[in-house]
């Protein structure tokens, strides 16, 4: 996507996400803001929806589209981005038009019919390409055209005996019987009688007197056959037509989706998924969208009693989200509900991985269930620059910060490399938001993320271990303490620790009421010194049976490129009797500098 669309896209995300939205219901249509697509496929496949789309080259004038894209869904909220498993180049003898697919799945195979220009009469024809998986990769099926009558738009339907049809066409309708090897045909192909009382009227076209325009999308329910299509032009609108068999009589049934969003072509496809139905359809609604530079959106709708479809209006919102996503296994990055300002590439670790991310942008990633709490978030990361930082924000790019992970340069932009950071306050099912920010240029690249679950309030059993909350839940066992915001590891804030008077004075905290017997404690706390270099560490003391022991909880430390070092460590704490204090001292070995604490996690 070009620097300008990357601008606007990112302009308009965070208005769309601050003006036109309650930060609860964040737009999730257009599907796809990283690039434009187009005429939309869905599939159901082993629980999940495959979504195969066009896609329409940034700044086109005319249907300038040389890929396809694959992006799936298994909760129709966060949507994964597969990339581009077919192109043109796939299509040896073509060499223009990469237009509007549909895929059919049969016996463990997926078969992609696509319209392309054949180079050898120079009009458009059929091709069909086959895959293993549903994401590909794509190989060209037969070497040539499957069908060759200058006409596009191909849908496949496999009837409930087994017999698979062909439709396609504008500005006639075909139709042909598919071999089970779906890559033949039986006999040849059939117009479809185009009469008024099967498409509608089209009034002030001679030539084309029904309304029947393109994108035929043909399915079976409840024993009556349905052709959705694109009608008249321009610019269309959807409509549809139904049958008591695969090839007719067909008769008009009305509009589905009538004229508007911007582009003038519309083009419709229909899947049920888990209980529910969902409409397909594209429209021009992302920043320099119109009828060239399109998108793919959804609608949930249900079916009138007697079979016949709804109005369905084009949303900003889309469909609920059907469950949560799971944060405790690993999620790709390119699994988002809304992607503001970064791209998608491959990656060289295989799959996909989020790419251009510049400070201020980012990924929403919808209905995430924390449950009980997490405390740790690890991130696949590369920068071939000084990286930057992924801020945790819940309910909005601007929402509660509830960890930040710094990530340094790895030596290249495909040099991956894991980074963890502690995490507090994420409970519940919030809506996820990956916030970039650092420096000017582009500052990292994601491939995947995943969250550690942890018990007790967030995991993190510290109070305010981010210090955005200010001071509250620190105290210090000398000096004075305040929260400043002229120096933070991430986000605003950092808790300062000036006027020590001796190296055991520095923040602290009391977590007696949340410890565990005998149980191993991993600890996280950032630290910097206003003055000097002291040797930080984190010190947890108990106090059981009037007696204190010390537990030293970071001994490793790491230091980043801003002047902070990040201290760690894991230590088993344990006592005999009565626990009757346990406190979580952030202090020096030795000196009585100001120390400044941010992102400080105990669980
Ligand atoms: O995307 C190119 C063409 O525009 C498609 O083949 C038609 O259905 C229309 O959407």
């Amino acid at each position: 996507m070009r620097p300008a669309l990357r601008t606007v896209l990112c302009t308009v995300g965070l208005l769309l996400s601050t003006v036109l939205f309650p930060s609860s219901a964040l737009a999730d249509n257009p599907i796809v803001q990283t690039i434009y697509t187009a005429d939309p496929a869905p599939l159901v496949h082993n629980g999940r929806v495959y979504l195969y789309t066009g896609h329409d080259e940034d700044g086109s004038t005319y249907f300038t589209m040389r890929d396809w894209h694959v992006y799936s869904s298994s909760d129709m909220a966060n949507w994964t981005d597969h990339g581009s498993p077919m192109s043109l180049a796939t299509f040896a003898w073509a060499d223009a038009n990469a237009w509007a697919g549909h895929v059919a799945q049969r016996n463990g195979r997926f078969y992609w019919y696509v319209p392309v220009r054949d180079r050898a009469t120079g009009s458009m024809a059929i091709g069909v390409a086959v895959a293993d998986s549903p994401t590909g990769p794509f190989r060209d099926a037969i070497g040539r055209p499957l069908v060759n009558n200058g006409e596009i738009d191909p849908n496949v339907f496999i009837d409930d005996n087994g017999q698979a049809y062909l439709y396609w066409g504008n500005p006639r309708l075909w139709y042909v019987r598919l071999n089970t090897d779906m890559i033949s045909y039986s006999g040849s192909p059939t117009q479809i009688p185009l009469t008024t009382a099967g498409y509608g009227t089209r009034t002030g076209n001679a030539g084309r007197p029904t309304l029947y325009e393109e994108a035929p999308w043909v399915f079976k329910r409840n024993g009556l056959y349905y052709n959705v299509f694109a009608a008249e032009c321009c610019s269309e609108f959807i409509a549809y037509s139904t049958a008591p068999s695969a090839t007719g009589p067909w008769t008009y049934r009305g509009t589905i989706m009538p004229r508007q969003g911007g582009s003038f072509t519309n083009h419709a496809g229909i899947v049920d998924f888990n209980g529910g139905s969902y409409f397909f359809y594209h429209n021009g609604a992302l920043p320099g969208g119109g009828g060239f530079t399109r998108s793919v959106a959804m609608e949930k709708f249900t079916y009138n009693a007697d079979g016949t479809i709804p109005t369905i209006n084009m949303t900003t919102a889309g469909p609920p989200q059907v469950g949560t996503l799971n944060p405790y296994v690993r999620q790709e990055a390119e699994t988002v509900a809304w992607a503001s300002g970064v791209e998608t590439e491959a990656s060289g670790e295989g799959g996909i991985n989020v790419g251009h991310i510049e400070n201020g942008d980012y990924l929403k990633v919808k209905g995430v269930a924390f449950g009980n709490g997490s405390s740790s978030f690890t991130a696949r990361v590369a920068s071939g620059t000084g990286g930057g930082r992924i801020e945790l924000r819940l309910g909005s790019a601007t929402g509660t910060l509830v960890g930040t992970c710094t990530v340094t340069g790895t030596g290249g932009w495909q040099n991956w490399s894991s980074v963890t950071c502690p995490v507090s306050g994420a409970t519940g099912t919030r809506d996820l938001y990956l916030r970039f920010a650092g420096g000017s240029g582009y500052l990292l690249n994601l491939n995947w993320w995943q969250f550690t679950s942890g018990g007790g309030s967030g995991g993190n059993l510290l109070t305010n271990g981010t210090m955005e909350n200010g001071t509250t839940g620190w105290t210090t066992s000398g000096g004075t303490l305040s929260a400043v915001t002229d120096v933070a590891h991430a986000g605003s804030r950092s808790l300062l620790n000036s006027g020590r008077t001796a190296a055991w004075n520095g923040p602290n905290q009391n977590v007696t009421s949340q410890l565990t017997n005998g149980k191993s404690y991993t600890t996280s706390v950032w630290v910097r010194s206003q003055s000097g270099t002291p040797s930080a560490k984190a010190t947890l003391a108990v106090t059981a049976n009037g007696t204190t022991n010390y537990h030293q909880l970071t001994p490793a430390q790491t230091a980043d490129t801003n002047g902070w070092t990040q201290l760690t460590g894991t230590a088993t704490v344990s006592w005999t009797g009565t626990l009757t204090n346990a406190s979580l001292y952030v202090e020096t070995a030795a000196g009585t500098d100001g120390l400044y604490v941010d992102d400080a996690s105990f669980q």
